[in-house]
């Protein structure tokens, strides 16, 4: 594999700073550059403290650092982890060092991609690898931590054969899907029936500003929540009404624009008004945009909302009431009464997958090489990691 460096770390300020240079001669470039505390080459398997420096014996310091010097069978390539000080500054230092040496800039995805097949890792386990940085809930990191070690692909192999065991796995799709992408709810209702008060209440953090006066809310605000291990995000919205000016005609229409693509509609009806014709007009707008509940909201007032329509939580953003029961009838709204897959369940989780499994119960061939890469697809080279205790 060509020489490549790649950034592993967010590039924003913080304690250190790590590159990998990884391929054809990483080790001898790393070593050209690396001066270490203590004499002696850079051997696998091994960890050094030291400093690097430009080209030349009398080079200028560009970081202090760790080196840890990978096994060759681990990624199947030479790699070598160059630890510095965080920050943009070192890190751009470091890269620039081993640009200069000739390694090629690689995203951490490009480097995945490349690594893969020397490293004997499918493509159910890249995906993995790659969505975990973003995974946005510890269940859904742990999950993927499952599927990179080969919980997926295993389960795939095993079930080759059998179409009613790769539907069964299939079935899982759904929960899978939710836990690495997150679910979108929107919170929709008239102005001031206290949207923005439910949404701090339910991210537990005073993210939007409210107020009695209505069309505070004039943008799109949104935020992550997480109910029975599943990441939603959660699209706090401007009342819709008759609008005042242009600015709140505009806070409307993006409304009206999420409702429509969130995959669920949260309704929100002041507990302490009777209900009116606006109340209405949301309501009809949700649920024909899809999948909708309503929620009472304010319910530590005295409650005057007699209706005829069936409102399921009663919640109050001063007491905490009903916020539970809110987001457990989210989760049953959005498909998600179970608990989401753990490590070693095996499920889909992404379209892709979801795509060559259905071509794979098909019966039609070529459905695990669609799914972990034609040098997988015959199941048998798989190397599992397996390494959970
Ligand atoms: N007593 C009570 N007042 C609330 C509650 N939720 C919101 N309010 C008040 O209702 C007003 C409108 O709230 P806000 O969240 O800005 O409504 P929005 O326009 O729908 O976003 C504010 O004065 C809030 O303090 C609640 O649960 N109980
Ligand atoms: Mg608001």
């Amino acid at each position: 594999m060509e020489l490549v460096v790649t950034v592993l770390t967010a590039p924003f300020s913080g304690g250190i700073g790590v590159v990998l240079v990884a391929g054809r001669g990483a080790r001898g470039v790393v070593a050209s550059r690396f001066h270490g505390a203590k004499p002696g080459d850079l051997e696998p398997d091994s960890v050094r403290y030291g400093w690097l420096r430009e080209e030349g014996q009398a080079g200028a310091i560009v970081d202090e650092v760790l080196v840890r010097v990978r096994r060759d069978d681990d990624l199947g390539v030479e790699a070598v982890e160059v630890s510095g000080h965080g920050g943009r500054a070192s890190v751009r230092a470091i890269t620039k060092l081993f640009v200069d040496a000739g390694a090629r800039e690689s995203s951490p995805t490009e480097l995945v991609r490349c690594v893969a097949p020397y490293a004997g890792i499918d493509h159910v386990r890249v995906d993995a690898i790659e969505a975990l940085p973003r995974a946005a809930s510890l269940e859904a990191a742990i999950f993927l931590l499952g599927a990179f070690e080969g919980t997926l692909t295993r389960a795939a192999c095993a079930a080759a054969a059998d179409p009613s065991a790769v539907r069964a796995l299939l079935a899982r799709a759904p929960r899978g899907i939710a836990l690495v992408s997150p679910r979108e709810i929107v919170l929709l209702g008239r102005p001031n029936v206290g949207k923005s008060s439910l949404f701090n209440a339910l991210l537990g953090r005073d993210r939007a500003i409210t107020s009695a006066v209505p069309g505070t809310t004039r943008d799109l605000l949104d935020g992550m929540i997480v109910a029975s291990g599943y990441p939603i995000r959660i699209v706090d919205s401007a009342g819709v009404e008759v609008p005042r000016d242009r600015i709140q005609r505009a806070g409307i229409e993006r409304s009206l624009f999420a409702s429509r693509e969130a995959h669920l509609r949260v309704v929100l009806l002041d507990s302490s008004k009777p209900i009116d014709d606006d109340d209405r007009r949301i309501v009809d707008l949700a649920t024909s945009a899809g999948t909708t509940i309503l929620a009472a909201t304010q319910c530590d007032r005295p409650w005057r909302l007699e209706c005829d329509l069936e409102i399921p939580v009663r919640t109050s953003a001063v007491t905490g009431e009903g916020l539970d029961d809110l987001r457990d009838h989210v989760c049953r709204a959005l498909g998600l009464a179970e608990p989401p897959p753990r490590a070693d369940e095996p499920a889909p989780f992404n379209e892709r997958q979801v795509r060559a499994l259905e071509v794979l119960a098909s019966g039609a061939p070529g459905g695990l090489g669609l799914l972990l890469g034609s040098e997988f697809g015959t199941g048998s080279d798989f190397r599992p990691r397996g390494v959970f205790p």
